[in-house]
């Protein structure tokens, strides 16, 4: 084997001139060859430190409908192949503007949810004690409710911006109370979250009984329906998040199924009439003026996936994440 033919992983990324480690070089190793990390860049051992982390989560036992997130972290990865070093529409450079890594996968136990919690939060908080900003490509929705733990314990209550179909503040099911609809439930009851900064956004479709909006008002979250968005446009969205959740650390939460189901059906609990993929892009570019100190992409579930597409879209938002925090540099 000659170095032609095996190039050194890691002489292959991208650098530069003070040292950050970036995407692995396509013109050096073509997109479909080598280890797959997300978006081609290094490992979190391969690096001395790092300003931000990719992590997965393959954990899909809290599910009440369709399994297969666990499937989500690989597939994510798989379609962020393409991804590219600058982003014009935020004219940003991310993988230069700071060192983000793919930190591989935390292990949750399949068959015991509360050691899994206990895991998901030992793994969220490793990386966070580094002094990284999170991205966490899920796993179904329960795994935001550990990683809001290891968050808090950095930075106190943090605001919650939570992009779903579903509202995700149930009490139970089948008499359990950590499932992937009852997160938020958790959040705001343990003070994980500030009940001041706590937003919604793409409700819609059926609910269980006529109180359950008013239930979850009183939680303390404003609800952005996606009839809101047909009424005030993206701006309009974009300004509501904004005078809710400025002024503090904000967590990020983004269930694929908040867009519609003929762009994203790869997801556990498909819901008709969501967000077009534009849609979603216009309000997240808005989101420049906030802290955010940690974010999830979940509820991708690739066996139902067509395409790719499912992957393809979590792929370009956990990139317009990463966009927002390295502007935030
Ligand atoms: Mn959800």
């Amino acid at each position: 084997m000659t170095t032609e033919t095996m190039p050194d992983p890691l002489a292959a990324h991208l650098r530069t001139s003070d040292g950050v480690v970036g995407q692995v070089d396509p013109q050096t190793v073509p997109r479909w060859a080598g280890l797959t990390t997300f978006a081609r860049l290094p490992r979190h051992t391969d690096v001395e430190r790092f300003d931000a982390a990719v992590v997965g989560v393959p954990f899909d036992a809290g599910v009440t409908y369709r399994s297969g997130a666990r499937f989500g972290p690989q597939g994510i990865r798989t379609a962020s192949q393409l991804l590219k070093p600058y982003n014009p529409a935020q004219d940003v450079m991310p993988f230069e503007a700071f060192q983000v890594v793919d930190a591989g996968d935390i292990i949750g136990s399949p068959f015991d949810i509360a050691e899994a919690m206990r895991q998901i939060r030992g793994g969220a908080s490793e990386l966070l004690d580094a002094g990284a900003k999170l991205i966490v490509l899920g796993g179904d929705h329960t795994v935001a409710y550990p990683v809001l733990q290891a968050l808090h314990a950095v930075h106190g209550p943090v605001g919650l911006l939570h992009f779903d179909a579903h509202l995700d503040t149930w009490g139970s099911y089948f008499g359990a109370q950590v499932t992937h609809g009852t997160p938020f439930r958790l959040a705001t009851e343990q003070g994980l979250v500030d009940n001041n900064r706590l937003a919604h956004v793409g409700l819609r479709g059926g609910l269980y009984s006529r109180t359950d909006l008013a239930d979850d008002a009183d939680l303390g979250f404003t609800a952005i329906h996606c009839s809101d968005i047909d009424r005030i446009g993206t701006e309009g969205v974009v300004d509501r998040i904004l005078g809710r959740l400025a002024g503090g650390p904000v967590y990020v939460s983004i269930d694929i199924d908040v867009l519609d189901p003929g762009i994203a059906p790869g997801t556990g609990t498909p819901e008709f009439g969501g967000l077009t993929g534009r849609e979603m892009l216009r309000i997240l570019r808005g989101l420049g003026g906030l802290n955010i100190v940690g974010a999830d992409i979940v509820e991708v579930a690739p066996p139902y996936d067509h395409a790719e597409v499912t992957s393809l879209a979590a792929a370009n938002l956990a990139y317009e994440l990463l966009c927002l925090m390295a502007s935030q540099q």
